[in-house]
Formats: C-alpha cells, sequence, structure tokens
C-alpha cells in the first residue's frame, strides 16, 4: 500500500470496523484520511489520526450533501488524488432493531436507506473524480442482506440495497479501473452494534456454530480489507468477500 492515499468513513471509537482497517492499509503503508460525524466523535477521531499519522478532514454527515463535497474538497486540496475509500457507515432507529421489521416506520425506513445505503453512491460519486488513476472502493454489509436475521429488520432491506449497490456501481466504474466490493463480516460488538436486539445472543450463537468456532476481530476484517484495497485484488469487482468465520456457509 506504500504510495497509496485513501479516506475512512465511519470511525466512531477504537472498536470501530473502520478503524481495524484504517490501522491495517496504515501498517501496509498507506496514507489515511479519517472523517469523524458530529463533535462528540471528533474528540474520539482526533487522536486515532494522529495515531496513524493521518489526516482529519472534518465532519461529513452522510444526510448532509454539503457536508460530504466539503470532506472530498478538502481530499482535493491536499493530495489531489485518491486510491480508496473505505465506507463504513450505518444507521437505523435502535427501537426498530428488535420485535418485528414489519413495524418500520416510513420516516425510518427513508433515514436507514439514505445513511446505510444511498450514502455509498453519494461518496463513489466524489470518489470517482478523485480516482484518476483507478481506485478500490470498499463497504461492510452483514448476513442479514442475504437471509432473515432476528432483530436486523430494516437494516437487513438496507444491506440487502447496499450490495446491490456494489454490483451496480462495479459496473458504472470498472471502465476507469475503479473497483467495488464489499466486506460482509461477522458480528462484531461495535456502538452501532450495541443498537441491535439480543446481540449478545447472536454473538454466542455465531461462536457455536460458525466452522472456525468464534467470531471475528476488527484487525482480521482489516487484513482482509487490505486485500480488496490493494492491488492483490486488481482482478475482483462487485464482489460481497464474507469475513464472518465461515458462517454463512451454515446459517
Ligand atoms: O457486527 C457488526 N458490528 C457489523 C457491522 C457486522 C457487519 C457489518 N457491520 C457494518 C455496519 O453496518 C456499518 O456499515 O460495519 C459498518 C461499521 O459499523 P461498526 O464498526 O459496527 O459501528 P460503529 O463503530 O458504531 O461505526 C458506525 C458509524 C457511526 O457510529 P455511531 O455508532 O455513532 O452511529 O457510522 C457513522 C458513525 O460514525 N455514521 C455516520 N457517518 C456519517 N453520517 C452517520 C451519518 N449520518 N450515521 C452513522
Amino acid at each position: 500500500m506504500q504510495g497509496k492515499r485513501g479516506v475512512v468513513l465511519g470511525v466512531a471509537n477504537n472498536r470501530s470496523i473502520a478503524w481495524g482497517i484504517a490501522k491495517a492499509a496504515r501498517a501496509a503503508g498507506a496514507e489515511i484520511a479519517l472523517t469523524y460525524q458530529g463533535d462528540a466523535l471528533k474528540k474520539r477521531v482526533e487522536p486515532l489520526a494522529a495515531e496513524l499519522g493521518g489526516l482529519v478532514l472534518g465532519h461529513c454527515d452522510v444526510t448532509d450533501p454539503a457536508t460530504i463535497d466539503a470532506v472530498f474538497d478538502v481530499l482535493k486540496e491536499k493530495w489531489g488524488k485518491i486510491d480508496f475509500v473505505v465506507h463504513a457507515i450505518a444507521f437505523s432507529d435502535k427501537d426498530q432493531l428488535d420485535g418485528r421489521y414489519i413495524e418500520t416506520t416510513q420516516d425510518n425506513f427513508s433515514k436507514s436507506m439514505l445513511i446505510s445505503c444511498y450514502s455509498l453512491t453519494a461518496i463513489a460519486q466524489r470518489a470517482e473524480k478523485l480516482m484518476t488513476d483507478g481506485g478500490s472502493i470498499i463497504t461492510l454489509t452483514y448476513y442479514g442482506a442475504e437471509k432473515w436475521m432476528p432483530h436486523y429488520n430494516v437494516m437487513g432491506v438496507a444491506k440487502a440495497a447496499l450490495e446491490a449497490s456494489v454490483r451496480y456501481l462495479a459496473a458504472d466504474l470498472g471502465e476507469k479501473n475503479i473497483r467495488v466490493n464489499a466486506i460482509s463480516a461477522g458480528p462484531i460488538k461495535t456502538l452501532a452494534a450495541s443498537g441491535i436486539g439480543d446481540f449478545r445472543y447472536i454473538l454466542k450463537w455465531n461462536e457455536y456454530n460458525a466452522p472456525l468456532r468464534r467470531t471475528v476481530t476488527i484487525d482480521e476484517v482489516g487484513d482482509s480489507a487490505l486485500y480488496l484495497l490493494s492491488d492483490m485484488s486488481r482482478g475482483v469487482t462487485g464482489e460481497v468477500h464474507h469475513v464472518d468465520s465461515g458462517y454463512h456457509v451454515v446459517g
């Protein structure tokens, strides 16, 4: 990754999957830029960026396109071009990540789709302009996109649409040698995951049933992401790569 530069969106703290990916990319020689969502996360993200000797691009809330433009303007000014983007952003009202999917409100459906799905496309639109030598874009998804999972509800629907977006974006951007892939990570205890009902049970269930008989760590997701971000995967696009201790062959 020496000589490569990229932006990682979705670091909330040092337990975030995005942080595992940022660390792995940095350790392999890449230069990293981070964004944060709001002042509360700024205080957490700034020291993490410093740990990687990276840039902090500023506040980015994907529901506000002006803030996406602003961080890509900073990227353009500082680096001119970029080589990779990590999109690790998702949101649903916590009270609808419990119980029945059928109770999802129109408002939360729209918000979840905008933040968890459309934002990848919004970011790809900006990234395309800066990936003048080709590039790699990755996003994070979950098995609940493929199969019903308890409590995942509207997020499963949003992740299914996200995975479809990966395929359509891959087709649009392929002629510019920009690759778009997803990692389907097994359950990991993060801030976002703590909003999902019975999450501890889901972790245990994976531990008992996944082929590797354990859950995965953010560092393991980071190492797999490294492959997708680097030229090692130069022939791979439109793919959903499972990093889940093999759970998807069982569930
Ligand atoms: O088990 C898990 N933790 C899995 C997570 C398994 C498989 C996939 N994933 C996915 C998530 O769905 C998400 O897409 O990985 C991605 C990263 O999630 P994470 O690392 O589990 O969670 P977290 O550390 O909370 O980071 C997600 C961040 C937000 O954090 P909070 O918890 O404050 O919502 O997404 C960001 C924010 O930093 N985010 C936004 N960023 C910009 N604009 C927005 C927004 N509107 N909303 C959330």
